[in-house]
């Protein structure tokens, strides 16, 4: 295992990790299949639209192969390699190990998605050896999973040092450092500054985090991105990030969705899927003792037109009947113009959350602008026949 120690953590206000599982869905194929090791792995569907959910590292620097890239794509580039059709289970049951081991060892954990997680370590005696320890349990627990850690100053930081060390890495990284070292990036750097807003800072002429911190008085930026917007970019240019670890993040909202091999353009049969859609998202919702006030659905056009409509209920709900009948009006009103690519159901305002919203909206997360570039929540992607 390779671990770099860049700087030292003493002195710093918070110290917050960001762990990130490598490889993952390749690597938990690998752990039932040892022989694969050393291969090139590629997990991705067999659909005329499948994408590569995941590539070995050996896939990777054979032949570029990256997430999200047409599986089509990599078959072309890497016909001789292993191809795995998913097995969510398998990976959502690898997530609650991992998960388990977090929890067991740090009191502050925000799960942000099946394979990573921030980790409050602030005032712990040693977070280095703390994460070493957790990495080495969680490649115990597991069977073999490997991990990369990156411990900085915010979540921001935490998560941009993680990339660094990839795979089975440990960087450790002050704000200070950060600014020297990724000086020249392209603001595209920070996890929500998308293309859109990459494309404003470039015809402003900001293409680096330098350009942008050194050009851009605050007032600017308020004038031109709006105030959130632009208080939010003129921290990020300089690195800063002051968003809490919240344990509560995850159960914000839930939502289910998919992508249909051939877009539908049936009413009908949109309503149909909309309805397994609601009644597998409301399962899983009881599983965890959820329910929420705003029932929700979104939908992509065939031409990646993205509409999203919501509807309040008086009080918290997870009754499949209920939802279902609410995705469908917001449907039917909404009565798409064109084939139907993506349909999802997104039950939100979870009751817990309107205690715990004040801490949460104290800091904007991503300029209002851009709301579709933030961090993803957490979803459940289903596979439905269309
Ligand atoms: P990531 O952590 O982004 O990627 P990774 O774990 O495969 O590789 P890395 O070592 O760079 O962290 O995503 C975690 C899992 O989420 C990934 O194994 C598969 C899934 N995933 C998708 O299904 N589609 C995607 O576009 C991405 C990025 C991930
Ligand atoms: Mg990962
Ligand atoms: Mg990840």
């Amino acid at each position: 295992m390779v671990w770099i120690v860049a700087s030292e953590v003493k002195d710093w206000p918070r110290a917050i990790a960001h762990i990130d599982m490598d490889a993952f869905y390749a690597s938990v194929e690998l752990l039932r299949r040892p022989e694969l090791r050393g291969k090139p792995v590629i997990v991705c569907g067999s659909g005329p639209r499948a994408v590569v959910t995941t590539a070995s590292y050996e896939a990777r620097k054979l032949a570029g192969i990256h997430s999200a890239m047409p599986a089509a794509t990599a078959r072309r580039r890497l016909p001789n390699a292993i191809y795995i059709t998913p097995d969510f289970p398998a990976y959502r049951a690898a997530s609650v190990e991992v998960m388990e081991v977090l929890r067991a060892n740090v009191e502050t954990v925000e799960v942000v998605g099946l394979d990573e997680a921030y980790l409050d370590l602030t005032g712990l005696f040693s977070p280095k050896a703390t994460m070493r320890r957790i990495a080495a349990e969680i490649r115990e627990v597991t069977g073999g999973l490997s991990c990369s850690v990156g411990i900085s100053e915010s979540r921001l930081l935490a998560k941009i040092t993680s990339e660094l060390g990839k795979p089975a890495g440990l960087v450790v990284l002050s704000r200070e450092d950060a600014l020297a070292r990724f000086a020249d990036h392209s603001p595209g750097l920070v996890p929500g500054i998308g293309p859109k807003t990459l494309q404003r800072l470039e015809q402003m002429g900001a293409t680096t985090l330098l350009e942008l911190r050194e050009n851009f008085q605050r007032s600017e930026l308020e004038e031109r991105f709006g105030p959130r917007s632009g208080a939010w970019l003129y921290a990020r240019a300089r690195l800063e990030d002051r968003t809490p670890v919240s344990t509560s993040r995850e159960t914000k909202s839930q939502s289910a969705e998919t992508t249909f091999d051939y877009d539908v353009a049936d009413l009908g049969a949109l309503e149909r899927h909309l309805g397994e859609l609601a009644e597998e998202l409301c399962r899983r919702l009881r599983k965890r003792d959820l329910a929420g006030r705003s029932i929700g659905i979104k939908v992509r056009l065939d031409d990646w037109t993205n509409v999203s409509r919501s509807h309040s209920v008086a009080a918290p709900t997870n009754d499949p009947e209920l939802v279902r009948t609410i995705a469908l009006d917001l449907l039917r009103a909404y009565d798409p113009p064109r084939p139907v690519r993506l349909l999802g159901v997104r039950v939100a305002s979870f009751e817990q959350e309107a205690e715990e919203g004040g801490a949460a909206a104290a800091e904007p997360e991503g300029p209002a602008a851009d709301g579709a570039e933030g961090e993803a929540e957490p979803q459940l992607r289903l596979s439905l026949p269309s």
